[in-house]
């Protein structure tokens, strides 16, 4: 199976606008470094600060962000990294790892909670982090240092009398957080159950999604509660974020052909550059497109039909993300091609860019 160049004809599609793709280290090292400007908290940071950060990590629509006067910079930061983590950015980079929009979510919520049982200042000290990070499954979490413990590691980055507001949080969850174990058949397969069975009002339904979250290492059994999400997307684009996270968060264990995380978000950034309209779906010329680049037997005017019938499983004739990554196991694609390392690796052995406040 060869993997034919997608340099030329995708070069086309750059110019179109980005999907969302959470937050990712350049973008949280913007916003931290904003937000320690102002770290001793005599002075609030203006909407006007807010604004041109978010124009630097390239956002359209920053002054949408509803600025409350008068109130502690790391509390506005709470809501700030949610409305960031949830809208397209000109430097999101599918390929990267990034920290997905349920994730912010989660982890900015955690954090929030602990603050809230605390002082409600928008930080939190060494032992409330300790508290907080004590929800995470990190038994489960693959660790990027063999010689260390996901918790070890985690544990590692903060340090004992020092402060951190939640954009230090999430960075050093973001270096920790693991790179999964990627995706098998059955993966994509529970995941077509739930976009197509436990669909509301367009919106993959809520009780369905955290069922399939319970599944995956992100949280101990006992903050499972902490899953609950209200889907605001539609089902197509929900399904994206949820395929990742299951190749990112599932250990359970795999069964014939896996394709790597790397390998999963390249195809996703594929998949999302042929998507010219964004909705999540592509219509039968946009299938063709990519699938003459992965497919090795040549997809033309006249078989493309054909293609669909056998992949389309919801007869929606359109293809998801999952019903892509199924036709990719069942037309028996390598992916290996695209499992090069993934820059996070050798990052973290760098030096911090930012001690802690
Ligand atoms: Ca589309
Ligand atoms: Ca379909």
């Amino acid at each position: 199976m060869h993997f034919k160049s997608a340099v030329i004809l995708f070069a086309l599609y750059f110019v179109t606008a980005a999907q969302s793709v959470a937050l990712n280290e350049i973008q949280l090292d913007e916003i931290r470094l904003l937000f320690r400007t102002y770290e001793n908290g005599i002075y609030n940071i203006s909407k006007d600060d807010i604004v041109s950060m978010g124009e630097s990590i390239g956002m359209n629509n920053i002054s949408d962000f509803v600025y409350k006067q008068g109130v502690a910079n790391a509390i506005q930061l709470l809501d700030l990294l949610v409305f960031l983590a949830n809208n397209d950015k000109k430097t999101d980079d599918i390929k990267k790892s990034s920290l997905l929009p349920y994730e912010v979510k989660f982890y900015v919520d955690l954090f929030s909670k602990k603050d809230r049982e605390g002082n409600k200042d928008g930080l939190l000290g060494y032992d409330e982090v300790m508290e907080v990070i004590d929800a995470l499954d990190l038994e489960n979490w693959t660790s990027f240092d063999y010689s260390k413990s996901a918790l070890q590691c985690l544990k590692n980055g903060f340090e004992i009398n020092k402060k951190i507001n939640a954009s230090d949080f999430l960075h050093r969850i973001w270096e920790v957080k693991p790179e999964g174990t990627g995706l098998d058949r059955k993966q994509v397969e529970d995941l077509m159950t739930l976009h197509n069975d436990n669909k509301i009002d367009g919106h993959i339904n809520p009780v369905g999604i955290m069922k399939f979250l319970k599944k995956l290492s992100i949280f101990k059994k006992d903050y499972e509660g902490q899953l609950a999400f209200d889907p605001k997307r539609k089902a197509a684009l929900e399904l994206q974020d949820l395929l990742m996270l299951s190749a990112e968060y599932s250990n359970e264990e795999k069964v014939g052909t896996v394709y790597t995380t790397p390998s999963v978000r390249q195809g996703l950034s594929d998949f999302s550059i042929q998507d010219v309209n964004k909705d999540g779906l592509l219509d039968n010329d946009e299938v063709m497109e990519i699938a003459n680049h992965y497919v090795s037997t040549s997809i033309t005017k006249e078989n493309i039909v054909s293609f669909m019938i056998k992949h389309d499983a919801n007869k929606d004739q359109r293809l998801d993300l999952a019903e892509f990554f199924m036709a990719l196991f069942k037309e028996g694609v390598n992916l290996s091609s695209y499992d090069a390392n993934d820059e996070k690796s050798v990052h973290l052995y760098k030096p911090y860019k930012f001690s802690l406040i």
